[in-house]
């Protein structure tokens, strides 16, 4: 039986994001919360995360200590079993598999954490103008594991923006990408509010970003990134082969 119903999955390909609600276990949350806290724990001591709110750099004090936060751990899968677990989440892949078939590979994960009072914002961007894939058919599953509102950063996305990719320049100095906020028209945004253990899923050319959190409760998500086999980068390179593949039907 598909995950998502006709009307949702319509909604997906009309609007470029679908809200799901609760999709992971109480008990379940609480492991991921505990090992989620561990991994920035040791991430902090040992120089394996980095901090998006300032330019990169590998000064493990610079990063810590820098007034604003918006700490990043690539790939959980490869340093928990946990999070390894949680990208072969039958109920996440249910949901990627209407949206994107049935044959779903990893294109990576991501730990995104706003600690309370200092979290800082991701601006305003298409996943797609990073990555640069082809096909353009990327799907996110962005789960939080801490309620997500307008304070603490919840997700806002623009409603059908995936159908215009947008320029994303890259600053040659930090090989960051520039905020686009300003050349765009936010006056349509949706917030997704979310419960702890809820996930929304977006198409990797939605325009979407987070604010800062000034509150005194911390934001914790973890996004997977899936796609389909055959899927090119930059330069028609093909994506890594030992991207897992997470479901085949062949
Ligand atoms: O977690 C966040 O604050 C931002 C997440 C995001 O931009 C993404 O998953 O593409």
């Amino acid at each position: 039986m598909p995950a998502l119903t006709r009307e949702q999955i319509a909604f997906f390909h009309q609007n470029g994001y679908i809200a799901i609600g609760k999709l992971l276990e109480d008990d379940h949350i609480e492991i991921l919360r505990r090992e989620y806290d561990r991994e920035f724990e040791a991430a902090r001591k040992n120089n394996r995360f980095r901090n998006l709110a300032i330019s990169n750099t590998d000064d493990l004090a610079a990063k810590n200590n820098a007034p604003a936060q918006m700490l990043q751990i690539m790939q959980m899968c490869e340093r928990n079993m946990h999070y390894r677990q949680l990208i072969y989440h039958a109920p996440i892949l249910d949901i990627a598999e209407s949206l994107i078939g049935p044959n779903i590979q990893l294109y990576h994960d991501q730990a995104l954490f706003k600690p309370a009072h200092n979290g800082d914002a991701v601006f305003w961007h298409q996943d797609n103008g990073y990555w640069q894939c082809t096909p353009a058919n990327l799907v996110s599953c962005w789960l939080t594991l801490d309620d997500a509102d307008a304070a603490n950063g919840a997700m806002h996305v623009i409603p059908g923006s995936h159908l215009r990719p947008l320029a994303h320049e890259r600053s040659s100095q930090t090989d960051a990408l520039f905020d686009i906020g300003d050349q765009i028209d936010t006056s349509t945004a949706k917030i997704i509010y979310l419960p702890a253990g809820g996930a929304m899923f977006h198409h990797c050319q939605t325009l979407h970003h987070t604010s800062p959190n000034h509150t005194p409760r911390q934001r914790r998500a973890f996004a997977i990134h899936f796609m389909i086999p055959g899927t090119k980068r930059e330069q028609y390179m093909p994506v890594s082969f030992s991207c897992p593949m997470l479901r085949m039907h062949i």
